[in-house]
């Protein structure tokens, strides 16, 4: 289950949800699992609730990402009107870090805290053929006192290769998601999980972390090369996808892994596969040395993402991300730009920190071109439940006393945390304009250039940047001629519709 909010917004597959089902499946394969994803079926919560009370199903399950938080309790509130004798299961990145709201007004009844196969199935079983379930590790569920019963922390999965492959079958085929005009025909992979740094803002360490006494330590771990490629083939060649999106937090921790995987992916010699990855600019330049960098543009790395997030030491320390710097980011980017041209480069910077101003963030502003990235991102700071940073914006009061309820708004694009020197709507102003002024730091030869690049997805790219532009140039000069000088069209999600079936 899946319920959106924008049709443009979710153009990827949820693929935690096909390694749940894969799991359940393997242990159970006469349970009985469908997989509703509401966007591609243009299913609207009429329709959903329609066919729940035709199918009854004896369990809902939903994962969440923050702005989604209050779709799933209407789901959850959904499928007990259809069957009251449903049961409700919640996990992902934010549920089960705020128990006592999602086993309340959150309609869960039990939440799978952390990497999901293994407890979810666990609780499958226990539920359908009896058991303690406080045996069942990795649980979050009310006790009849109605206190919350936390069964502790299960160990993560040791051997990745041992998951079974995710039950691609059971995905509606999403190519025609027409919102995905960058990234048509792709399909999520991951070559491994969790992450080496511990950067305060992030849910990707932190949930496939190892747990401590309410802590989080990070952790990693990857699948062999030969299952990725593996995992690969399977959807090139019976699913026909050609576009990867490799969902690892830090693809390229591991020279020597990647260059096992790059010398297996060439060998096969596919047509026209394309990836796209997150990086991280400390190990970039080893692996650009050993000449592995160069194998993974040969398997068709063409899109290369990188947090940069900002500029000082300090900011770095109060994030906790480690190991950057000014002098290796310019020649990081430097060599990417001369010595790997087709790849494009999508930088992203965080903004509202407790001690921004409009002059530090002008200059993060400058900082951030002069690093000639092709795409350049300003997300406002928004600290995720489970987080270091959600810990501490709500002990220092950044979040004011805002709830659960609010979490909606919880999306990287709009404030939600107090600064010290700028309101929420002078910060809110500051990162549209940011965003907006983007756009002039491309009116360079480059742009002219990569519009005509024999590289598919540079040029795709700057002829999406070009097309985006123009609407929204066209757009604020319609605004301006009616009067209107405030101008508010660079805040994407707020921007985007519900689909006209949404409520269907
Ligand atoms: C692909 C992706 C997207 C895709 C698709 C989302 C999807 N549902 O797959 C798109 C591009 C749409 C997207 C958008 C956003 N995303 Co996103 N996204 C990811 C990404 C890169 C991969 C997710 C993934 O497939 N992981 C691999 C699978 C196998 O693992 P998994 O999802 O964690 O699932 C396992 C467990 O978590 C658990 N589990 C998960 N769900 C459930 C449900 C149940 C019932 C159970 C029992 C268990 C369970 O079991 C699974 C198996 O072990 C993650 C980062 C990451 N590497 O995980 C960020 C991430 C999930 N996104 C994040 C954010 C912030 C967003 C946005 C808000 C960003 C924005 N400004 O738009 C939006 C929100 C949109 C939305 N729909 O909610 C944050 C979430 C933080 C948080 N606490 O909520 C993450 C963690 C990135 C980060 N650096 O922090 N995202
Ligand atoms: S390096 Fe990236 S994936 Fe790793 S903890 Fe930091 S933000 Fe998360």
């Amino acid at each position: 289950m899946w319920p959106i909010l924008s049709e443009a917004d979710n153009f990827l597959i949820p693929l935690g949800y096909l390694c749940l089902a894969a799991a359940l499946r393997e242990s159970m394969p006469d349970v009985e699992i469908k997989l509703i994803d509401c966007p591609v079926q243009k299913m609207g919560w009429g329709s959903l609730e329609a066919l729940m009370r035709e199918w009854q199903p004896d369990m809902v399950c939903a994962g969440d990402e923050a702005i989604y938080v209050h779709e799933s309790a209407k789901l959850f509130r959904t499928a007990k009107r259809a069957n009251p004798e449903c049961i409700t299961v919640g996990g992902g990145f934010t549920l089960p870090h705020v128990p006592e709201w999602s086993l309340g007004p959150g309609g869960c009844d039990y939440l799978v805290f952390g990497e999901g196969e293994i407890t979810f199935t666990e609780l499958v079983t226990t539920l359908r053929y009896g058991g303690d379930l406080s045996t069942v590790a990795g649980l979050r569920y009310l006790d009849k006192d109605g206190s919350v019963l936390d069964t502790g922390f299960r160990p993560l999965i040791k051997n990745l290769d041992d998951l079974p492959l995710p039950a691609y079958d059971l995905m509606p085929r999403i190519s025609h998601r027409k919102g995905a005009s960058l990234f048509q025909n792709s399909f999520n992979i991951e070559k491994g999980r969790g992450c080496i740094d511990t950067c305060s803002f992030c849910a990707i360490w932190t949930q496939m972390g190892a747990w401590k006494n309410g802590k989080p330590r990070p952790r990693y771990r990857v699948k062999s090369p030969e299952r990725v490629v593996r995992e690969m083939e399977i959807l090139h060649r019976q699913y026909g996808y050609d576009n990867f999106m490799f969902v690892d937090g830090t693809f390229n921790i591991d020279p020597v892994w990647n260059n096992e995987w790059a010398d297996q992916v060439i060998s096969k010699k596919w047509k026209d596969i394309a990836w796209y990855g997150f990086f991280r600019a400390d190990s970039y330049e080893r692996e650009h040395k050993m000449g592995v960098f160069k194998k993974l543009v040969q398997t068709g790395l063409h899109w290369y993402l990188i947090g940069v997030e900002r500029e000082t030491a300090e900011d770095y320390a109060f994030l906790s991300k480690h190991n950057y710097d000014t002098n290796s980011m310019h020649a990081m980017f430097e060599s990417l730009r001369v010595d790997y041209p087709q790849v494009v480069r999508h930088a992203t910077f965080i903004i509202g920190l407790p001690d921004d101003t409009r002059e530090k963030l002008d200059r993060l502003f400058d900082y951030a071109v002069s690093l000639r990235p092709d795409f350049i991102a300003f997300q406002t700071i928004s600290p995720e439940p489970g987080t270091p940073l959600w810990n501490q914006a709500i002990a220092e009061g950044w979040l004011e006393d805002k709830g659960m309820d609010e979490l909606k708004e919880f999306y990287w694009w709009q404030p939600v945390m107090k600064t010290n020197h700028l309101s929420m709507q002078e910060m809110l102003e500051v990162a549209n304009t940011m965003n907006r002024n983007v756009f002039s730091a491309y009116v360079r030869w480059d742009t002219v250039r990569s519009l005509v690049s024999r590289s598919r997805a540079r040029r795709g790219y700057y002829q999406f940047m070009v097309a985006v532009g123009a609407k929204t140039m066209a757009q604020h000069m319609y605004d301006s001629m009616r009067g209107k000088t405030s101008f508010s069209h660079l805040n994407v999600i707020k921007d985007m519709v519900k689909p006209h079936w949404y409520d269907l």
